[in-house]
């Protein structure tokens, strides 16, 4: 009986979610007219009050909420095993994932019966649906171009608006989508390009490397890109096996517990204070050790493998937990910066 109340609960809430979310939508929709119309007004007279961005971030979310997609964009620095990590989530060596420089377009993972890749031209071309071999082959950059496009700062494929890999991969049901990004580094042109598309997400993946803890580039990024956003982010600090390949004696188990604890500390004083949400410290429900190759490795052997001992079942937990139960806020929440953001751009170009 009480399971019963408690399902019917629950439906009742998501309905009412669902009726929050369309009046949300129309709320931002209608925001993002009247500042379009100023903007053509403006045009006309005063001049432009620059808000385009705003507006098509708003349109963009407007959209997502009707839709019902909730997007968790994977960041990080250069090399930190983005790729490896979705890989390992789908269990498949599907995104081009390499020791060198590698992905060049932002990648969309959503839920489709048949596995495809499409990409989207930013230059009216239609889009290019392609199989698995030819995306790697014909979008992955080599480590010479990609010096050579830093240098220029140019970026790699500049007619690509992004790729989309459909994948029937139950995460992804229900709207959750992912989206693998190239690396940060510190040409802010490149960086443009995955930054760019923060308003679109609702939640970040930032993916760190247990053996370069919260390097100066990481904490610049967090600081300058992440706070304040109003963004959930978890913390994947991948890699974690290789703390022990880097002991003197891989077989002491004191030595590598002690490297473990001195890594855990640097990690800590560093990300607390993003894990503070509603004056709640929430740290063991956002940061997380995990190990991606050796998942990786398992699951392609043998898809049903166990993940014990890569960090994976601890963090698909804690990702379940945030999608069902913190969905619909981190959703209203991003609405409600947008709206902000929007109205002190306003303030400051009148
Ligand atoms: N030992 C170990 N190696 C890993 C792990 N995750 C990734 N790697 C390796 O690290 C290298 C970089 O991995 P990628 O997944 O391409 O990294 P990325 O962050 O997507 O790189 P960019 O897209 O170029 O920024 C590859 O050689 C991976 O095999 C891990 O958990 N453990
Ligand atoms: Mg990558």
């Amino acid at each position: 009986m009480i399971d019963k109340i408690e399902v019917e609960n629950f439906i009742q809430d998501l309905a009412k979610v669902a009726k929050v979310r369309v009046e949300v939508a129309e709320s931002l929709e209608k925001i993002a007219q009247t500042l379009e119309t100023a903007e053509f007004v403006g045009k006309e007279t005063s001049g432009e009050f620059g808000l385009n961005r705003e507006i098509e971030d708003m349109k963009a979310s407007s959209k997502n909420l009707r839709e019902g997609v909730f997007r968790l964009m994977v960041l990080g620095d250069m090399k930190r095993g983005k790729s490896t990590f979705l890989n390992a989530l789908i269990g498949e060596n599907i995104l081009p994932s390499d020791v060198n420089p590698c992905t060049a377009l932002l990648t969309v993972l959503r839920y489709g019966v048949e596995k495809k890749v499409t990409i989207y031209f930013n230059d009216g071309k239609n889009p290019e649906d392609l199989d698995f071999q030819s995306f790697k082959r014909n979008y992955t950059i080599d480590p010479t171009e990609a010096k050579k496009l830093e240098k220029e700062k140019k970026q790699a494929f500049p007619d690509v608006d992004y790729a989309v890999i459909e994948y029937p991969l139950p995460l992804l049901e229900k709207g959750v989508e992912i989206v693998d990004t190239p690396g940060l580094n510190d040409t802010e042109d490149r960086n443009e390009l995955s930054l760019g598309y923060i308003n679109n997400c609702h939640a970040i993946l930032f993916v760190m490397r247990a053996t370069q803890p919260c390097t100066l580039g990481e904490r610049r990024y967090l600081e300058n890109y992440i706070k304040g956003r109003g963004l959930s982010v978890f913390f994947l600090i991948n890699g974690s096996d290789q703390i022990r390949e880097s002991l003197i004696d891989p077989d002491d188990l004191e030595e590598l517990a002690e490297a473990s604890a001195k890594i855990r500390k640097v990690f800590y004083a560093n990300l607390a204070e993003y894990c503070i949400v509603d004056g709640q410290d929430i740290y063991p429900e956002r940061v997380f050790e995990i190990s991606s190759l050796p998942a990786l490795r398992r699951r392609i052997k043998d898809s049903f493998a166990s993940l014990e001992g890569t960090g994976f079942p601890e963090f698909m937990g804690a990702l379940n937990t945030f999608l069902t139960k913190e969905r619909a806020a981190q959703e209203f929440r991003q609405a409600q910066t947008l709206a902000s953001q929007a109205n002190s751009r306003m303030k400051e170009a009148i």
